[in-house]
């Protein structure tokens, strides 16, 4: 049978690696850096203007299809998951990163249909890493093939998670108290790269065991659960259940032994669903 998103998948790959290019570019520059939930929410000219140079190249290669994406979203647009094909993108993940100079930056390019991810690009443009994940047909990383590893001892686990833009006292302390427990476990290790995408690839490419977060956005996610998943791994909500797009939390583990174990550690703490209707403005 003709595959039918594969045009649609050699555009994402093209305009990820465009993407990324402006986003060296602007390293060079002083771009101007504004902010949106709180102090620490960062988002910059380059957010802004990549994620028109995607969805504007998406639109007129495929006119009827949909679009998620963060900085629309920031500025008003509805977070609508419908049945029509449609790309999930986070133009700069690793917002803090990319202002800081800290070298994770990536590009995220998620595509559902019927709500089913059916592939997922992540650009990791300052690493020059092209992750790619097709529902059925592997994830690879710039041509090779993807495995997560195949540990099974919690103990000899590297997990992977990050600090968030939170800075509510409460939240905080949640997410300090999990990160302790997990790591008195103990694991070998716990890291965070800045950006969700990457942490994800980094589990599908089996340098770490699992990624967690509570806070996360579907375009922060949905490309690297398709690498993850295709790479062998386990997806799941951070109370045990399945996987939801759009609830702002999830693990993402090489098999469902450390996923579980994982599990029994984290305090959860309430975010809003992206999906959530929104007071008008
Ligand atoms: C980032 C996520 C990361 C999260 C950060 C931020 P952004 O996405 O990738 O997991 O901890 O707070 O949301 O905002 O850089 O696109």
């Amino acid at each position: 049978m003709a595959d039918q998103w594969q045009e649609s998948f050699d555009h994402a790959v093209a305009v990820a690696r465009k993407a990324g290019e402006v986003i060296r570019d602007a390293l060079q520059n002083n771009v101007k850096i504004m902010t949106k939930s709180s102090s620490v929410d960062l988002v910059t000219q380059t957010d802004q203007m990549v994620e028109k140079i995607i969805i504007s190249s998406v639109k007129e290669k495929f006119p009827s299809h949909s679009f998620i994406g963060e900085e629309s979203v920031a500025a008003g647009q509805p977070c609508v998951f419908t049945d029509n094909p449609t790309w999930i993108v986070d133009p700069v993940d690793g917002t803090t990163n990319f202002v800081h100079g800290f070298p994770f930056v990536a590009v995220s390019i998620g595509f559902a249909v019927n709500k089913e991810l059916e592939f997922g690009v992540v650009y990791s443009c300052l690493e020059d890493k092209m992750y790619t994940g097709r529902k059925g047909k592997g994830a690879f990383c710039d041509g090779e093939r993807l495995q997560v590893s195949d540990v099974t001892e919690i103990r000899k686990t590297m997990i992977i998670s990050e600090l968030g833009s939170n800075r509510d006292k409460e939240t905080v302390t949640k997410i300090f108290s999990t990160m302790q427990k997990i790591l008195c476990i103990p694991v070998h290790g716990l890291r965070g790269s800045g950006t969700a995408a990457t942490n994800m690839c980094l589990v599908a490419s089996g340098a770490v065991e699992a990624f967690f977060e509570i806070g996360i956005h579907c375009w922060d996610v949905a490309a690297g659960a398709v690498i993850v998943t295709e790479a062998g791994g386990v997806l799941m909500d951070v109370d045990g259940g399945p996987f939801d797009l759009m609830s702002r939390r999830m693990v993402s583990a090489n098999n469902k032994t450390i996923a579980d174990r994982l599990v029994k550690e984290i305090d959860i703490f309430p975010a809003e669903r992206d999906d959530a209707p929104r007071e008008k403005k």
